[in-house]
């Protein structure tokens, strides 16, 4: 019998995704989460930018995620472009217990998109699992707003614990589906209260071009 390789024919492909938001909204925790599968209850500050990478397999392809994480505090702003650009998706973080962070966006969202104007952007309410033991008034509140700002930034909106494992993976798994432009079978919460999850409205339905989103698809290796 021979025992002679077979020639690969897969292919792979490189996203670039970037992790924004203010100090200690759970960037980290979530990237850490998505690629080693760990949480860690202490908080370690990230001094400038972190970076893990994680493969995917979809069909005959690889995705191969670059997820560059962007150390909060407003001291690491001169790295932003790093982490921007060239990215085929920004998560913007924001932690559902301190409407601050939410606010926080405007201004990440103004920034980032100076450098990168056709990343796909993704809305994400980190800590669900302390948000939902919160006064109900409040979490509507933030809900409504969280949705208002998910319709300006045409970004699907995510709400996830990284604690509980909640919407970790879907994170990004709506954000390979926004940037091939694949139909997603998850379904989406909606409703208040929930740990939402809404994509199919909101977000690009037909992106740019691959070349425009800077995904770059090498020749299969032979
Ligand atoms: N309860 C709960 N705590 C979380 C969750 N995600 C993160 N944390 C905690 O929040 C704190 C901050 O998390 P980090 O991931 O370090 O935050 P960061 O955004 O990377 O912070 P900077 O590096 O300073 O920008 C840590 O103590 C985490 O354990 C979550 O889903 N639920
Ligand atoms: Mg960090």
């Amino acid at each position: 019998m021979s025992t002679d390789k077979v020639p690969s024919l897969r292919h792979q492909v490189r996203v670039k995704v970037g992790l924004i938001g203010d100090a200690q909204v759970g960037k980290t925790s979530l990237m850490v989460k998505y690629v080693q599968n760990v949480f860690d209850e202490e908080y370690t500050q990230t001094l400038g930018v972190h970076y893990l990478e994680r493969k995917v397999v979809l069909g005959s392809t690889d995705v191969i995620f670059s997820i560059m994480d962007l150390g909060g505090q407003r001291e690491f702003i001169n790295m932003l472009p790093l982490v921007s650009e060239g990215a085929v998706a920004i998560v913007f973080l924001f932690d559902l217990t301190r409407p601050e962070t939410l606010n926080s966006i405007k201004e990440w969202y103004r920034q980032a998109r100076g450098f990168n104007e056709t990343a796909i952007s993704i809305l994400v309410g980190t800590k669900y699992d302390l948000f939902v033991e919160m006064d109900s008034k409040y979490q509507e509140e933030v809900s409504r707003t969280a949705m208002k700002y998910a319709q300006v930034m045409k970004s699907p909106l995510i709400f996830s614990s990284t604690q509980s494992s909640i919407n970790v993976q879907k994170i990004f798994k709506v954000v390979i589906a926004k940037a091939f432009n694949l139909t997603l079978k998850v379904p989406e919460y909606k409703q208040i209260g929930e740990p939402l999850l809404i994509y199919k409205s909101l977000g690009p339905t037909r992106p740019p071009s691959p070349n425009k989103r800077q995904v770059h698809t090498p020749p299969p290796s032979s």
